[in-house]
């Protein structure tokens, strides 16, 4: 794939998705691997002014957790009236320990953190618009209101959070980056092979950390 050249001024902000215990090795909704992006996103983090930083944070007997469908199983799909919605173990509960933010993350200078999918009966990958496609979380007035035109995506799940987040960015008019090794995925049934086409026809950009960084 031919990279392009990212030029991080005060008008780009870095975006921290999702980067909780409940995501990480032991989490209730682990994500293979997911403890890798820490240093990643630890070592580029310095590099950009404005930081924000995202936390799934569900109320206890959310609507997207299998456990409040009793007749369903985690991970099966099924039709909420905004359409369809995988169903997950209890996780991101607000108040947890798993909803917690890793204590490996190193993001003193982070300005903004931006709590979704609060609504019981809606779920939020995207930290832009809830899953009924309407509700607004606020994020991009505030990204606009601090003259950010561009976005660097980075976190958990690259198939789910991440993916969502990076297309409602672009559709927004920010221009959008992803950084694919400070990303990982969920998986599930193509899952992430779906999200990678979907963020290239939304027109996301994915780079490497390394090309944050001069002289990789
Ligand atoms: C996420 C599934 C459910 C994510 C959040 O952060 O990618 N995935 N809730
Ligand atoms: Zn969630």
């Amino acid at each position: 794939m031919a990279h392009r050249t990212i030029v991080i001024g005060n008008n780009t902000a870095l975006l921290v998705v999702d980067v909780q215990n409940d995501f990480l090795p032991q989490g209730a909704l682990a994500v293979p691997r997911g403890d890798e992006v820490i240093p990643v996103i630890n070592r580029i983090a310095p590099l950009f002014e404005q930081v924000v930083i995202t936390q799934d944070w569900h109320p206890a007997g959310h609507s997207s957790f299998s456990s409040s469908h009793p007749e369903h199983q985690d991970y099966q799909v099924i039709d909420m009236p905004y359409g369809p919605q995988c169903l997950w173990p209890d996780h991101c509960i607000q108040g947890s320990v798993g909803a917690e933010l890793s204590d490996d993350l190193s993001l003193p200078h982070a300005r903004l953190i931006l709590r979704k999918g609060v609504h019981q009966s809606i779920d939020s990958y995207s930290a832009f618009l809830e899953a009924d496609r309407s509700t607004s979380t606020g994020l991009l007035a505030w990204l606009q209101a601090q003259g950010i035109d561009q976005v660097v995506i980075t976190g958990l799940a690259t198939d789910f959070c991440v993916a969502w987040t990076a297309i409602d960015a672009a559709q927004a008019g920010l221009v959008t980056w992803v950084v694919e090794d400070a990303c990982r995925a969920i998986d599930i049934d193509g899952s992430l092979q779906r999200a990678k086409v979907a963020m290239q026809d939304a027109g996301v950009i994915f780079l490497t950390s390394c090309q944050l960084h001069q002289g990789c």
